[in-house]
């Protein structure tokens, strides 16, 4: 008799206790979820993410590490370009040469291949130039300061046949 008394009060209790942290736990989410999330893709959308302070490498494999760069506009950008290969400036040299809005390129590339006594950079083609930096051996280092205003611009480097594979775009937001 005792014995099914505590039972049967043992698991009212349990019942009771269940339905109380259920309530608690129903209504905490709710609260989370509705405030967190709207700051954030708030916050995405007003203000792309700029950066200034480029750091750019070039390598043996023919290849920049990064293609696309957003930075402010109006404020100075400074680039490094580093090459980290082991070759030299005449098998495997590097540069980074920004270009002004509507030029070409690759039409730039092919001029500037021809141009080894300028280290690739074409005498005749300058004022498509932006900013440039040296023409660098494995393990070498330059940098170069720029300011642009809003816009797309095209860089690449212009060692003969580099174009293909090192090339990119900074873009200029306010
Ligand atoms: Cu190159």
């Amino acid at each position: 008799m005792m014995k099914k008394i505590v039972l049967m009060s043992f698991a009212a209790i349990l019942v009771m206790s269940c339905g109380d942290s259920k309530k608690e736990e129903s209504t905490q989410p709710e609260i989370d979820y509705s405030t967190a999330p709207k700051e954030d893709s708030e916050a995405s959308t007003s203000a792309p993410a700029t950066n200034n302070h480029i750091v750019l490498k070039a390598g043996d494999d023919m290849r920049y590490d990064k293609s696309e760069f957003t930075v402010k506009a109006g404020e100075e950008v400074t680039l490094i370009l580093m090459n980290a290969g082991e070759m030299s400036k005449e098998g495997m040299g590097h540069n980074f040469i920004l270009l002004k809005p509507g030029s070409d390129a690759s039409a730039f590339a092919n001029t500037a291949a021809s141009a080894k006594a300028t280290d690739y950079i074409p005498t005749e083609l300058q004022s498509e130039i932006i900013a440039h930096t040296k023409l660098l051996g494995g393990k070498e280092n330059d940098q170069i300061k720029f300011t642009l205003e809003e816009g797309t611009y095209d860089f690449l480097c212009s060692f003969p046949g580099h174009f293909a594979t090192m090339n990119g775009k900074i873009k200029a937001v306010k």
